[in-house]
């Protein structure tokens, strides 16, 4: 991969499980692929989504690129759709150096439909939940952090398994694959000041998802 200039071994492709890889992306790399992020955020401005029924705002902003966005609202809750919730506009393509990742990591044939984007700055947080507005759950998740580290929680398919926490820091991708596809996961916090990758400080977290099992079809 073209811009990961540091790394000493390949990424493997995953089939299953969780899979963690330190500094996947070296600081070259980051920066290059934070001014793809800068790009899609221009376009495609963070928003504050709303949970589903209370409609209160979740701490974190977001966006997307791809054909399909994550999004959330009170009224429609959690769900993919073509095309920004406040613009109207369709998602900006997927950064191409996240496209080559998926094609070294995820070991699925078909292309990500969805890179959900997250900024969390402050007491910014993700409660844990799994990632299951996906139609194919063969296809694994992937999850890239850039800037300040962020304090992952993951535990087992059900809410009530152990969890353990691992430090994201900038550079580093998370593959959730096979039996983890389903694995709780959230985000207690961000600590901040632990990189100097963003001026404005803060944390991104890119997430990769397959959403439907085939190519979509046009319609007839
Ligand atoms: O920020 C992270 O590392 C996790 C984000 C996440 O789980 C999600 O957006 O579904
Ligand atoms: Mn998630």
């Amino acid at each position: 991969m073209r811009y990961m200039t540091e790394r000493k071994t390949a990424l493997r492709p995953n089939k299953g499980d969780m899979q963690y890889f330190p500094l996947a992306f070296d600081e070259a790399a980051q920066s290059a692929l934070l001014g793809a992020v800068r790009l899609v955020i221009a376009e495609a401005p963070l928003f504050t989504p709303t949970m589903p029924r209370s409609g209160n705002p979740m701490s974190v902003r977001m966006t997307n690129a791809g054909p399909l966005g994550w999004v959330t609202d009170k009224e429609r809750g959690y769900r993919y759709q073509p095309t920004h919730p406040v613009t109207g506009k369709p998602w900006p393509p997927i950064p191409s150096m996240l496209l080559d990742l998926w094609d070294e990591v995820a070991g699925y044939a078909l292309s990500p439909e969805a890179c959900l984007i997250n900024y969390y700055e402050g007491e910014a947080k993700m409660g844990l939940h799994q990632d299951k507005d996906e139609e194919d759950f063969s296809a694994p998740v992937l999850s890239v952090s850039l800037g300040d580290t962020g304090v992952f929680r993951v535990g087992g398919r059900s809410r009530n398994d152990p969890t353990r926490k691992l430090e994201l820091k900038s550079g580093d991708v998370v593959v959730l694959g096979g039996a983890d596809r389903l694995a709780y996961h959230g985000i207690d916090r961000i600590l901040p000041g632990t990189s100097d990758l963003l001026a404005e400080g803060g944390r991104f977290n890119l997430t990769l998802r397959r959403v439907n099992k085939s190519e979509m079809k046009p319609p007839i």
